[in-house]
């Protein structure tokens, strides 16, 4: 006979006028739930007015680029995303959730065998499956479920109350609000840095309107950076134009995930023989050394995507591209998208072997609808001495 696992008993504050949460059994319904590491943090946060204010010089540089959410403003002008209080004004709290996925598998910076690009880590993810099978796994959708579970455990022990899930695509910064929960501090790179996890974490964020009994907020971690600069040396496209400040307009993630059209020449280099994303300035961090591996069914690492050869991605046709990356987060940045970081990375290879394969993509028909991927090849061809004939 099997037994029922019992629910945390979440207790209404009994000193409070209302009902209020439970810092600790808010972190342990978090960890049942699969999530890493789990703070609750009282609104209003501190230092809610110096994120507010940096990202307005992250957005009046111009460092958003083509992601125009992150610039989105409210009727009174104020951006949205700025402060928790202006999309949620009856939020007291925010549950900040982390789950690490950290692997064994090498680094980007580390030798490769020839021809072979790179695919972030965060994109390499699978699940099992009871019949042992794997299926590629998408971080938002793995956590999002593990978030609601957490919420839905709240709503049957405190009733009715206003909540919001959210993996990356809210309006909040997860950063600066994991910050401020303790559960590690910002590093030059921009990244979130635990002490003992390191930065190869997915964040997640339940905003919710009850207060936190007590509603001291956690210690935050201090500074470990020190003198270290290994990621802003390390950048190859010198998107951190100084320690915690990006130009997201010049990072490798961005112009491989989010930027549609041709990269920009000046850049393309820089891109080196990243197809999807970048994790160069979190694989020279010494904090990732020593972090545990992350022991997750959903988020284990598909081999096949580590160091994947240039000549097997350009060769995958548009149903083998959706078969291989179904549910996985570099569906997302679409099938030509990933020819033209491939084409990118393959002027960047030194390699001769590739010609064949890009000349063949200009006569593709549907090659002029797609400016990014025809510039790309154009760039790559002349960048490996052959592109005279093809302008
Ligand atoms: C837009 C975005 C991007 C953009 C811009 C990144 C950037 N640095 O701004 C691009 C596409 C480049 C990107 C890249 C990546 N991203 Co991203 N991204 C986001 C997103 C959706 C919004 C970030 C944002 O608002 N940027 C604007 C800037 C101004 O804000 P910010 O970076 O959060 O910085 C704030 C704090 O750092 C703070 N701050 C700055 N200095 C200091 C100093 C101190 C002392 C303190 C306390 C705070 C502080 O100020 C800023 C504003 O308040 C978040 C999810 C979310 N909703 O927050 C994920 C998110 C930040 N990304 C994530 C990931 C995993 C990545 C990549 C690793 C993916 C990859 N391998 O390719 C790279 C990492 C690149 C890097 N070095 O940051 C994770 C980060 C997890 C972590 N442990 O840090 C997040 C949280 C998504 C998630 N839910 O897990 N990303
Ligand atoms: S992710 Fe890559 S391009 Fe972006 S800041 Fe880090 S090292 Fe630079
Ligand atoms: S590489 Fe050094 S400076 Fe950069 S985030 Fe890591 S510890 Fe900080």
């Amino acid at each position: 006979m099997t037994t029922m696992p019992t629910m945390p008993q979440l207790r209404p504050d009994e000193t409070m006028p209302t009902r209020a949460l439970d810092a600790g059994q808010l972190r342990r319904l978090a960890l049942e739930a699969g999530f890493t590491e789990a703070s609750l943090l009282p609104l209003p946060m501190g230092q809610g007015a110096t994120a507010d204010a940096r990202l307005e010089e992250f957005v009046a540089a111009g460092f958003a680029g083509q992601m125009e959410y992150l610039a989105r403003r409210d009727e009174q002008g104020r951006l949205v995303r700025g402060r928790l209080e202006r999309p949620f004004p009856w939020a007291q709290s925010v549950l900040l959730c982390m789950a690490s996925y950290h692997g064994p598998a090498p680094r980007s910076v580390d030798a490769a065998a020839e021809g072979a690009g790179w695919i972030a880590r965060y994109a390499w993810t699978a699940r099992r499956e009871p019949d042992g099978s794997r299926r590629a796994s998408d971080y938002h959708k793995v956590l999002l479920k593990r978030l609601r579970s957490v919420e839905a455990t709240l709503h049957a022990e405190m009733g009715e109350f206003q909540s919001r899930a959210y993996v990356d695509t809210g309006p909040l910064l997860e950063r600066a609000a994991a910050a401020a929960a303790g559960l590690g501090w910002v590093g030059k790179n921009t990244c979130l840095i635990h002490p003992r996890h390191g930065s190869y974490t997915f964040l997640a964020a339940l905003v919710l309107e009850l207060p936190v009994a007590g509603r001291e907020a956690p210690l935050t971690v201090p500074d470990r950076c020190g003198s270290c600069t290994r990621c802003l040396d390390a950048c190859p496209t010198g998107a951190l134009i100084g320690p915690r400040q990006m130009d997201a307009t010049r990072c490798i993630a961005y112009l491989t995930i989010e930027h549609r059209g041709m990269i920009p020449p000046e850049l393309a280099a820089g891109v080196g023989r990243q197809v999807f994303g970048c994790d160069i300035c979190q694989d020279v961090c010494p904090w990732n050394r020593k972090a545990p591996v992350a022991q997750d069914a959903q988020l284990e690492t598909r081999s096949e995507l580590v160091n994947p050869q240039l000549e097997w991605l350009a060769g995958l046709g548009q149903a083998e591209f959706e078969a291989l990356f179904n549910g996985s987060p570099v569906r997302r940045t679409g099938y030509r998208s990933l020819l033209r970081n491939v084409a990118i990375a393959m002027g960047n290879s030194g390699l001769g072997r590739y010609v064949p394969w890009l000349r063949a993509q200009l006569e593709e028909p549907a090659l002029e609808q797609d400016g990014g991927l025809e510039q790309a090849v154009r760039w790559a061809l002349s960048r490996l001495g052959a592109g005279r004939e093809d302008g």
